[in-house]
C-alpha cells in the first residue's frame, strides 16, 4: 500500500526513481514470500516410524500442509507433490529438467538400465524401440492369452471348492488369500507375454519362480528402506540379504539369456519376412519381436528390459486385481452391476473374450477396474528428482531435489474429486461410451498410468488383462471376505499390499458352468462328487 501511494503522489523526479525501486523491492519480496514452500516439520518423523505406509503418512501431511510441500530432515529434504497442474509441470510440461532419480538406486540391482529407471539418451533409445512390441494388434493377440490363463485360474479355483466344511445352506466353498492367487495369475501372464515361457506358478512352486519372488521382495524392500533413507544409516542392514538376492539374480539373468538364445535361433531358422508374420507365430512374445527387429541379443539393457516388463506387469496387475476385489465385496451393488454385464457379456459361463467384447460389452467393467486404480494407484507415489532449479506451482524447487507426486493424494482429494471422493463409483467419470479416463480428459486428476513422456507403455495390455481376469472369475464364482469386519490393512513397497492377505471365501456360481464346463448346479456337483470326479 505505502508503495502504490507513493506511486500516486508521484510527480517525477526523484520521487518517480524512489517509488520505482519500491515498487521492485516489493514485488522481489512478495515473490520470495510466495517461494518459501510450507513446510512439514515437529513431529513428522515420529509419524514416519509409526505404523502408517509412508504415502498415507503423505497424505496426512497433504491436508495439513497442502499441494506442494517440503518434508525436511536435517540435511535430507524433499519436495511432496499432490496436485494435477503441478503434476503436470514435472511429469509434462518441463519433464527434460527431471530424472528418475531415487528410483533407479532402488531399482537397479534387478532393472539395471531397463526402461522403467533409466534417464537420457538410452532411455529414449530404448523406449522407440520397446514400445512397437506392445502395439494395438499385439494387445489384441495378447487378449486370447489373458483368457487362457485366467480360464486355467477359473479351473484351480473350481478343484479347491469343496476344501472348506459347507456352512449350512450356503454350499460349498473354499477360502484362500487371493492376493496371491493374483500374483501367481498374473506372473503366469506376463511370462508368456514378455518371453513365452510357462513359469505355471498357479500349479507349482519351482526354482525360478522362487528366485523371481525373492527379487521382488527385494524390490519392494529396498522400496521402502532406501526410499525413507532417513531410516537407516547407509545400506548395511541389506548385506545380509544380499546373497541370497545375488542368487536369484544369476538364476533368472541364466534362465533369461537361455530364452533370448533359444529365440535368437528360432528367428534364425525363420526365414520368412517376421514383421508381417509376427502376430500370426504361435508366440508373438515381446521377446521375439524385439530380437527379430534386429536388437542385440547379448546386450545387457536387452536383459534389464525383459526384467523391468517382467516386474512392471506383474506386480501392478497383482495389486490392481487384488485391491478391486476387495473393493467389491465391501460394495455390493456396484458388484451387481457388473455382474450382470459380465453375465450378458458370456451367458454360457466363462469364455475367452476378445477386445471388441471388452470395447463393446464391457464398459463398466472398465470401469470397476479404472475407479479401483484411482482409489489404490500402483504405486502410490512417482519419484523424480530435479537437474535445474525449478519453480513449481509458484514455489522455488532447487537443483537436484527430490521429488514424491503422490498419486494417492491427488486420486483422493476431495478438492478435485467433490466430496464423496472415497466412494468406489465407477460411473463418476461420467457416460459410457467412451469408457476410459486418462489424464488429458480428467485435467490430470487420474494419472494412474503416469503422464508425459515416461508414461506406462502397458497401459491397453495391464486394463484388458484385468478386465478379462476380473470378468472370468466373477462369471464362475462368487467371492465374499473371510472377515468382512475387520480391516485388510495396508503395507507399501513398490505396490500397496494388505497386511494379512486378502482372504476371501469362493463359492461355485449356481447359474455358472464352472471351470470345466460341466457343474451348472450344488447337485450336480453333489452328484460329481460321489462319482469322485472332485476329490
Ligand atoms: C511405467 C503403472 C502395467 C510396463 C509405468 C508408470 C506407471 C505405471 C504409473 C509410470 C512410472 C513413472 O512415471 O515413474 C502401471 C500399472 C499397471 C502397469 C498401474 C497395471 C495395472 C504394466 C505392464 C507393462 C508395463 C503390463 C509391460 C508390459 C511399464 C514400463 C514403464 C511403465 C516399461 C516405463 C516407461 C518409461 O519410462 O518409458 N507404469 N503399469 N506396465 N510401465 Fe506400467
Ligand atoms: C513398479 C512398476 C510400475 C512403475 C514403477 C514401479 C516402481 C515403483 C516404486 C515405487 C515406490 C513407491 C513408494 C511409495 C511409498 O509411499 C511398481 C515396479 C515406477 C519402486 C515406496
Amino acid at each position: 500500500k505505502p508503495v502504490r501511494k507513493l506511486l500516486a503522489s508521484d510527480q517525477g523526479g526523484p520521487g518517480r526513481f524512489l517509488a520505482y525501486a519500491l515498487a521492485k523491492a516489493s514485488r522481489q519480496w512478495r515473490r520470495n514470500a510466495a517461494e518459501r514452500m510450507p513446510e512439514a516439520k515437529g513431529d513428522v518423523r515420529i509419524a514416519l516410524m509409526g505404523e502408517d505406509p509412508l504415502f498415507v503418512v503423505l497424505y496426512k501431511l497433504y491436508r495439513a500442509y497442502g499441494r506442494v510441500f517440503q518434508l525436511s530432515f536435517g540435511p535430507k529434504s524433499f519436495v511432496v507433490i499432490s496436485d494435477p497442474k503441478a503434476l503436470k509441470h514435472v511429469l509434462v510440461d518441463n519433464a527434460d529438467n527431471y530424472t528418475k532419480g531415487l528410483l533407479g538406486e532402488i531399482l537397479d540391482f534387478v532393472m539395471g538400465d531397463g526402461l522403467i529407471p533409466a534417464d537420457g539418451e538410452l532411455w529414449k533409445m530404448r523406449r522407440r524401440t520397446v514400445v512397437p512390441a506392445v502395439h494395438r494388434k499385439y494387445v489384441a493377440a495378447m487378449t486370447e492369452m489373458f483368457s487362457e490363463c485366467a480360464l486355467r485360474g477359473v479351473d484351480k479355483l473350481d478343484a479347491s471348492i469343496g476344501t472348506d466344511l459347507p456352512e449350512k445352506g450356503s454350499g460349498k466353498s473354499t477360502s484362500l488369500d487371493m492376493e496371491s492367487f493374483f500374483s501367481r495369475l498374473t506372473l503366469d501372464v506376463i511370462g508368456k507375454a514378455v518371453f513365452n515361457y510357462e513359469f505355471d506358478a498357479l500349479s507349482k512352486d519351482d526354482a525360478v519362480i522362487d528366485a523371481v519372488y525373492t527379487l521382488l521382495r527385494e524390490a519392494e524392500y529396498r522400496s521402502i528402506t532406501l526410499l525413507p533413507y532417513w531410516r537407516i544409516p547407509g545400506v548395511s542392514r541389506l548385506v545380509p540379504r544380499q546373497r541370497r538376492c545375488e542368487e536369484a539374480l544369476t538364476l533368472v539373468n541364466g534362465t533369461l539369456n537361455t530364452l533370448i538364445a533359444d529365440c535368437k535361433q528360432m528367428v534364425e531358422a525363420d526365414d520368412e519376412k517376421f514383421m508381417e508374420e509376427y502376430l500370426s507365430k504361435s508366440d508373438p512374445s515381446i521377446l521375439r519381436f524385439l530380437v527379430a527387429s534386429g536388437d542385440d541379443v547379448t546386450s545387457k539393457v536387452l536383459r534389464d528390459d525383459l526384467m523391468t516388463l517382467l516386474i512392471a506387469g506383474h506386480e501392478t496387475s497383482a495389486a490392481v486385481l487384488t485391491w478391486t476385489f476387495y473393493l467389491l465385496a465391501q460394495n455390493p451393488k456396484v458388484a451387481a452391476k457388473m455382474r450382470a454385464e459380465i453375465d450378458a457379456a458370456m451367458p454360457d459361463g466363462p469364455s475367452a473374450l476378445t477386445t471388441d467384447d471388452i470395447s463393446n460389452k464391457l464398459r463398466y467393467t472398465t470401469r470397476v477396474i479404472y475407479e479401483s486404480m484411482r482409489l489404490y494407484p500402483q504405486p502410490p507415489v512417482l519419484l523424480r528428482r530435479s537437474i535445474e532449479e525449478d519453480m513449481v506451482d509458484g514455489y522455488k524447487v532447487r537443483s537436484e531435489a527430490d521429488v514424491f507426486i503422490s498419486v494417492w493424494n491427488i486420486h483422493r482429494s476431495e478438492e478435485h474429486w467433490g466430496k464423496d471422493v472415497l466412494d468406489f463409483n465407477p460411473d463418476r467419470f461420467g457416460p459410457l461410451e467412451d469408457p476410459h479416463p486418462n489424464e488429458v480428459n480428467t485435467g490430470y486428476r487420474f494419472v494412474a498410468f503416469g503422464a508425459g513422456k515416461r508414461k506406462c507403455l502397458g497401459d491397453m495390455f495391464a486394463l484388458y488383462e484385468n478386465v478379462v481376469t476380473l470378468s472370468m472369475l466373477q462369471r464362475a464364482f462368487d467371492f465374499e471376505l473371510v472377515n468382512p469386519d475387520e480391516p485388510v490393512g495396508m503395507e507399501t513397497g513398490a505396490t500397496i499390499h494388505t497386511k494379512g492377505g486378502l482372504n476371501m471365501r469362493v463359492r461355485r456360481r449356481k447359474d455358472s458352468s464352472g471351470g470345466n464346463g460341466t457343474v451348472t448346479s450344488d447337485d450336480d456337483l453333489l452328484n460329481q462328487m460321489k462319482m469322485g470326479k472332485w476329490e
